[in-house]
This record gives structure tokens, C-alpha cells and sequence, in this order.
């Protein structure tokens, strides 16, 4: 299979097959019954594209109070644990990192992007996040550990899976725009990108 290194991460183009990925999308329906998408703000009170939910010990979170782990649901019910169709993927491509204790699930319509942002909410940094892509295409852009500079982008289509470790760990990357209507795997379009972290 083949596994591109850009900038540090690496990516794994059509790592999931259809028959995965609809079966990752079913068990993610049962989650979202149970924790639905919230539409996040910034601690600034600024609304985020992105729709946002989680599974696991643990969510990202984002309101006025300020970007955190949570191990609740705004709701107040738990998290729903994370699906065996998608932690396989993290033992299968990451076997020496510890469990995963979030699998952030955001959800792109078409007008949707995620700003250039490190992921470093979280205690051990040594251990890698890994994102899955499933539903339309979005370009996924790649920076460096600070912020600015040179950047690479490459679209990420249905299925494709990469991983953040070492160096690029702590690298800026952002969404900056999704190819509505490049895949039929979700009916009413949009895209769903998973990623799992440890926490704690
Ligand atoms: C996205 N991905 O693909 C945004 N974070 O929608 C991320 O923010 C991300 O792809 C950490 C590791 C891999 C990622
Ligand atoms: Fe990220």
C-alpha cells in the first residue's frame, strides 16, 4: 500500500476500503444518536464551520469558557465509546502508541474549513494523532511547528488516513476548502473527519 511522507506526516491515500468506510459511518450514526453534533464557538464567541462531536474517555470542546477536554457531552451524558471499526484502524497503522481516549468527530458541509491550528491540547505530546477522511474531498494544508511559512496542500479524499507523529506532531495544518459532491458515500454530501488522540 502506499504511504506518502509530507512535511512529516504521513498519509496513507485509500487506506479504507468502501465496504470500511460505510461501516465506520454506520457505527458513527449510533454515536451521533447518543452525542449529536454541536456547533462550536471560539473562546472569542466566534461560530465555527464545523459541526462537532466526540467518542472515547474524553471530547475536544470549544465555547466562551475556552478550548478543553471534556469528559462529558454539553448535554451532560457521556461520550459514546469509540467504535471497534475505527480503533482498529489506530492499532493497525500506530501499534506501539498508547489507546486512543478521544476520536473527535467533525462534520464539513461545503462552505466548511478549519483554520491552520497545532493540535496540543493534549498531556503527551509523544503520542501521535491520526485522522481518518471519509465523504467529500477537502484540502488539507500543511505547515510548520510555528506558525507561518512555506506550506504544502494535498486533497484528502474518502477513505485516506494520515497520521501526525514525531516532528509533525506539532505542526500547523487546516482545512481550507471541501469539493462538494466528490463522493457519494454520505447521502446528503458533506465530509466527517475523525481524529484520534490520547489525552491524558
Ligand atoms: C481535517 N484535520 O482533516 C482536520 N489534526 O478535517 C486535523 O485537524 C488533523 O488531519 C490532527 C491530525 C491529523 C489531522
Ligand atoms: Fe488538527
Amino acid at each position: 500500500m502506499t504511504v506518502l511522507s509530507i512535511r512529516g506526516f504521513e498519509i496513507h491515500p485509500g487506506y479504507l476500503d468502501a465496504g470500511e468506510q460505510a461501516a465506520i459511518v454506520a457505527d458513527l450514526r449510533k454515536c451521533l444518536a447518543q452525542a449529536p453534533l454541536v456547533q462550536p464557538v471560539t473562546p472569542r464567541g466566534k461560530p465555527m464551520s464545523v459541526r462537532m462531536s466526540a467518542a472515547g474517555d474524553f471530547g475536544w470542546v470549544t465555547d466562551r469558557k475556552g478550548y478543553r477536554y471534556e469528559t462529558e457531552h454539553p448535554s451532560g451524558l457521556a461520550w459514546p465509546p469509540i467504535p471497534t471499526s475505527v480503533t482498529q484502524v489506530w492499532r493497525a497503522l500506530v501499534p506501539e502508541a498508547r489507546a486512543p481516549e478521544c476520536c473527535l468527530i467533525n462534520w464539513y458541509d461545503d462552505t466548511a474549513k478549519m483554520g491552520m491550528h497545532q493540535d496540543s491540547d493534549e498531556a503527551d505530546m509523544a503520542q501521535p494523532v491520526l485522522s481518518i477522511s471519509l465523504g467529500d474531498e477537502a484540502l488539507f494544508r500543511m505547515g510548520n511547528t510555528t506558525r507561518g511559512g512555506k506550506t504544502e496542500s494535498l486533497w484528502l479524499g474518502s477513505g485516506d488516513v494520515v497520521v501526525m507523529a514525531g516532528d509533525a506532531r506539532r505542526a500547523f495544518h487546516g482545512i481550507d476548502r471541501v469539493r462538494a459532491g466528490s463522493s457519494t458515500l454520505l447521502p446528503k454530501g458533506g465530509r466527517i473527519n475523525l481524529t484520534l488522540r490520547v489525552v491524558t
